[in-house]
């Protein structure tokens, strides 16, 4: 059986974790083996990156935060991802490189060379087969966010999020065969239903060969 790699992305309170669960309880019930997973923070060396990452009080370079993030996802893959794909599993991550080139590469503007050097060396070329991208604007992602505690990356002004917002939005013009952008401002019923219908339909495969 083919292994498949998803990943959901947005900013921050979309509903992408809510998402990301519905979708691996839906290919669960069809019969798949799935991992749902996260970024940062999915392995053990992952958990001390991401509590330095979105705790650390003191100054955080930009290229110290690309490299930690880098960090996390380079263990991620090796010790989670790589191994459930070649079990034949389906993985599902909250998060996964896209997030780099949209928080780091068009929040904070570091250069763009860079940023794909540090996400190859992580990676090792490994891509989603599907990334789901759920849009939402500043104003319903805090709503949704607000009663959770609020770490050094969600202190950030909202011009930070609009260009987060839009960096994530260029991704999914840039790359449509890969990225399908859905509106995240429905109800959950609603974005749920576009997701499994988006996942359906990119990737017929994986629920035929269930
Ligand atoms: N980060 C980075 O900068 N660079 C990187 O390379 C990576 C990450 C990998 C991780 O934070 C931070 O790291 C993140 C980006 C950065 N920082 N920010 N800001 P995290 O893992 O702690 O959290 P998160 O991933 O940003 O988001 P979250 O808190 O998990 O929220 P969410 O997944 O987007 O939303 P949710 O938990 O699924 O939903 C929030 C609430 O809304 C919940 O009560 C739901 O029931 C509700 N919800 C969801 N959908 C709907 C709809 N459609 N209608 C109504 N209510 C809904």
């Amino acid at each position: 059986m083919t292994g498949y790699f998803l990943t959901l992305e947005g900013i921050d309170g979309c509903g992408k974790s809510t998402h990301a669960r519905r979708v691996a309880d839906a290919l669960t019930d069809a019969g798949r083996e799935v991992v749902l997973t996260r970024e940062p923070g999915a392995t053990d060396l992952g958990q001390k990156l991401r509590k330095a990452l979105l705790e650390t009080e003191g100054p955080v370079s930009d290229v110290a935060e690309v490299l930690g993030f880098a960090a996390d996802r380079a263990q991620h893959v090796d010790e989670v991802i790589r191994p459930a794909l070649g079990r034949g599993e389906v993985v599902i991550s909250d998060r996964f490189a896209d997030s780099t080139r949209a928080y780091q590469g068009s929040g904070r503007g570091v250069d763009r060379e860079m940023l794909e050097r540090a996400i190859e060396l992580a990676t090792g070329g490994l891509s989603p087969d599907l990334t789901i991208l759920i849009d939402v604007d500043l104003a319903v992602a805090r709503e949704r966010s607000a009663e959770t505690a609020s770490d050094r990356l969600e202190r950030e002004s909202d011009a930070f999020f609009e260009c987060v917002r839009e960096g994530f939005l260029e991704l999914g013009r840039r790359e449509p065969h890969r990225i399908s952008t859905i509106d995240g401002s429905g109800s959950l019923e609603e974005t749920a239903a576009a997701v499994l219908a988006t996942v359906h339909e990119r990737l017929p495969d994986l629920i035929r060969s269930a």
